[in-house]
């Protein structure tokens, strides 16, 4: 069975928002015409508490998109975000939310970051996702959202290792390319076995 996995679409990462992802409100209406073709609509929302570890505020002389070492690997550092209550939190106010069955919150543990709909950065500590698609016999999932090179590619490669069938939606997601990651996410996307699609192909396969 299906699912399309709506990734953090969410006002801060469009144009105006706090972290905007180029282009990124233009996935929605691409988003609302797929949505309402599935039997089954996941969404992920970005939700970190005021403080996180992720941004650059929280260490003294970084700046956004330095990179830092964690406990649990390098990671990137943003402006401050999708804090929890916020409206750059909310969703997109266009984007169709009606038929969203679950909503997976991510990166509110306030020392670690959550790209993945599957896993928080540490690779390890689970959202709830394997078992909630498990659960409702969710073998396929339709990946679209923000950020193509961020969330979008991290949920892919964790629902492929997870033994999902993962197909990505390439017009309905847009990159922050920071240092070339865009070009680097489609290639890691095709050589994990994601398949790349256009949302005329997703529809038909819907
Ligand atoms: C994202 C950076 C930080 C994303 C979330 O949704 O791709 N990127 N938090
Ligand atoms: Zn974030």
């Amino acid at each position: 069975m299906n699912a399309l996995l709506i990734v953090d679409v969410q006002n801060d990462f469009c144009p105006g928002g706090a972290l905007p992802v180029p282009e990124g409100d233009q996935v929605v209406p691409v988003i609302n015409e797929l949505s309402a073709k599935f039997d089954h609509v996941i969404q992920t929302q970005d939700w970190h508490p005021a403080g996180h570890r992720s941004f650059a505020s929280s260490h003294d002389g970084k700046e956004p998109m330095d990179e830092i070492e964690m406990d649990y690997g390098m990671q990137t550092l943003w402006p401050d975000h999708c804090v929890q209550g916020t409206a750059g939190a909310d969703f997109h106010p266009d984007l169709t939310t009606t038929r969203t069955e679950m909503v997976i919150r991510k990166g509110f543990r306030p020392e670690i970051d959550s790209y993945s709909a599957f896993f928080e950065n540490d690779n390890e500590t689970p959202t709830g996702l394997t078992g909630y698609l498990r659960e409702r016999d969710i073998d396929t999932l339709f990946i679209v959202g923000l950020a193509a090179d961020f969330c979008v590619k991290w949920s892919a490669l964790d629902g492929s290792k997870q033994g999902f069938g993962v197909y990505v939606v390439e017009d309905a997601t847009r990159g922050i390319d920071a240092n070339g990651s865009l070009a680097a996410a489609w290639d890691e996307m095709n050589a994990a076995g994601v398949q790349i699609i256009s949302s005329d192909a997703a529809k038909t396969l819907a």
